[in-house]
């Protein structure tokens, strides 16, 4: 198996990953009603995505530092809270849920990020966005522009500009159109419940999630 894995792509790596979380996820269903998604697990599923930024060229390594900063951070709390549940609590019980650098702000962000990348994958399948800028552009003003400020959505913009090829990216991946499609359905899919996961976390406490 581990052959297997080493052999496979970082596409399918991240995909393998994120189904693990969302088997997790769908079997605490079954059972208790809900599971206590362990952090380090998921922390570490997140820092696989990092390879992506290496695919995306250097205009986006200022959001890889911004995403990868975010999940080390939520890495060092998993010696202190078990669960993705427990640092929402402690931070909700604290009133620090949207404090500056706050674990549970910082697991928004990051949660962010996984769904920023889940609608790229989605645009980049769909007919109409072909190139990886139209995708990437119209995914990040659905999902991030909203909250950042002017400043960061410029900057974003002039990055777009620099993004690779749709032809580029394949062979940054290691994959081909016939084999991405596979491995991207296959990240939307488990993404969508962990990011439905994290939303839950914050909307049973009454959290909204317009932030
Ligand atoms: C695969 C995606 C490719 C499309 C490219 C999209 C580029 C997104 C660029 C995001 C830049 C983030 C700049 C900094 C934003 C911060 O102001 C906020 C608030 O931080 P806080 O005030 O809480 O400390 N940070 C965020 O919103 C986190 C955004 C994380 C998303 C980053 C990228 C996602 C992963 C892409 C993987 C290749």
């Amino acid at each position: 198996d581990d052959d297997k894995d080493a052999k496979g792509t970082p596409l399918a790596s991240i995909a393998k990953a994120f189904e693990e979380i969302a088997d997790l996820i769908k079997k605490g269903n079954k059972s208790e009603g809900s599971v206590d998604l362990r952090l380090k697990p998921f922390c570490e599923a997140c820092t696989l995505v990092s390879v992506l930024f290496g695919c995306l060229g250097i205009a986006f390594r200022f959001a890889e530092m911004e995403y990868t900063s975010k999940v080390r951070d939520l890495l060092d709390a998993s010696k202190q809270f078990t669960t993705l549940r427990s640092v929402v609590d402690f931070d909700f019980r604290n009133k620090t849920v949207k404090s500056p650098g706050s674990h549970t702000r910082n697991l928004r962000r990051v949660r962010q990020g996984l769904d920023l990348i889940k609608e790229l994958f989605q645009n980049f399948l769909s007919d109409e966005n072909h190139s990886l800028k139209k995708a990437a552009t119209q995914a990040y003003q659905q999902v991030c522009a909203p909250y950042h400020t002017w400043a960061v959505r410029a900057a974003v913009s002039a990055g777009m500009c620099t993004l690779p090829t749709r032809e580029q990216l394949l062979l940054n991946l290691n994959e081909t159109e016939n084999t991405v499609e596979k491995e991207m359905r296959r990240y939307i899919k488990a993404s969508h419940e962990v990011i439905k996961y994290i939303d839950n976390l914050y909307i049973s406490r009454n959290i909204e999630l317009d932030w």
